[in-house]
């Protein structure tokens, strides 16, 4: 990895280079020099990203147009160039990219106060109300359908077909749940096709560490992890947080009676996310969040037991039956929230 950072234009020398981070999907290393300054590397997953130079287009341009409203390298992500003036760097086949580490800062698994989940939205929400007027067609899809539920369940229907693993037969109770709610996939996509949801500019992947947080005061300060920063709908960045942060246990808890989805962190959301960019948001769009919630649960699961049945070849893995696991949370986590849907829905509406 000191080769790939000779070729970064640091500050200092690197002497410092360790695996960071708990992402499913790059490799993140912190960074020190002799001059104490630590920045973030990562060897971009490009079997998952298949043209790494489109998405680092996108990344420059998201960050270059955040930085002109911005301006503090706290509060937006920001690149750190190669040697030759490059946002990225292609070296054995593989790509590095180097960002500024984010200082005095945290970044959490898991939520530890109503306030910090509520900043989170804060975050999520006034990054959603800074891209309002960024021209979305000049973003590539960086990975085509990525919020696309019905095509998802296509994909797992092909996994299970194939059951390359010979796993299914071990997994019916999960695979009944996913059938069981063939119809609701497709809610969504259908209003999207139907002209009656907006695309907007969305990050897509809004998970709880893919924030940071003021050290000291849990403000929030920027969005991270801008891989699949393309057009989508706002119900989308709004369920996924849900589906991670709210819920009472983490993504790959095994007791699954500790995994709920908490209505008070489901309210402290709403608050963060409505009050940061709420005025944008049409009336469907607000209504639809707890949709968003429930389906981007439901499409993390469906994807959790796809990668299972393909043997776990897309997310990363710590244990056997990791995605297993995960999947089963999720889908908990699916019941749960249809069992608090009233409440759902009365939240956010006193919102409209
Ligand atoms: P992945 O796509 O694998 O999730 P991320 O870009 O989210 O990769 O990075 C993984 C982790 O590394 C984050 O959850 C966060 O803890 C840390 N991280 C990433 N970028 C920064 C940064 N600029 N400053 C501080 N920490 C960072
Ligand atoms: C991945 O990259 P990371 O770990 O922040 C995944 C998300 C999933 C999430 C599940 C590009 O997010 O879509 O919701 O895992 N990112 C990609 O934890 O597939
Ligand atoms: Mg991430």
């Amino acid at each position: 990895m000191f080769e790939v950072l000779n070729h970064f234009n640091l500050d200092g020398q690197a002497i410092s280079c360790e695996r960071y981070g708990n992402g499913h999907i790059n490799e993140t290393y912190l960074v020190v020099t002799d001059v104490c300054h630590q920045y973030i590397l990562q060897k971009i997953n490009n079997h998952i990203f298949k043209d790494v130079p489109a998405l680092m287009r996108n990344i420059a341009s998201v960050t270059g147009y955040l930085y002109e409203q911005i301006r503090d390298p706290r509060r937006v992500l920001t690149l750190v160039k190669t040697n030759d003036g490059q946002d990225f760097l292609l070296h054995d086949s593989e790509y590095f990219r180097v960002y500024e580490f984010v200082t005095d800062s945290i970044c959490l698994d898991r939520v530890e106060s109503r306030e910090d989940f509520y900043n989170s939205a804060v975050a999520f929400g006034q990054f959603q109300n800074q891209l309002t007027l960024f021209p979305a067609a000049t973003l590539s899809e960086t990975i085509p359908q990525f919020h696309d539920t019905p095509n998802r369940y296509n994909n797992f229907k092909i996994a299970l077909k194939n059951d390359v693993m010979g796993r299914a037969a071990s997994v019916q109770q999960e695979i009944d749940f996913v059938l069981a709610r063939e119809a609701d996939a497709a809610v969504m996509m259908d209003l999207l096709k139907k002209g009656e949801l907006p695309l907007r500019v969305t990050h897509n992947d809004t998970k709880l560490n893919n924030v940071m947080l003021d050290q000291v005061t849990r403000e929030p300060l920027c969005v991270i992890d801008l891989d699949t920063v393309m057009p989508g709908l706002a119900a989308n960045d709004f369920g996924d947080s849900i589906r991670f942060g709210a819920s009472t246990a983490a993504e790959d808890e095994l007791n699954l009676n500790k995994v709920t989805m908490s209505l008070d962190l489901f309210k402290a959301y709403t608050e963060g996310f409505l009050g940061a960019c709420g005025k944008n948001l049409s009336a469907l769009e607000i209504e639809t969040l707890p949709m968003g919630a429930k389906l981007m649960t439901l499409e993390c699961g469906v994807r959790f037991l796809t990668d299972y049945l393909e043997g776990d070849t897309y997310f990363r893995i710590h244990r056997d039956h990791h995605n297993l696991d995960r999947c089963r949370t999720q889908f908990k986590l699916v019941a749960d929230m249809e069992n608090k849907w009233s409440d759902m829905m009365k939240i956010v509406t006193s919102f409209r």
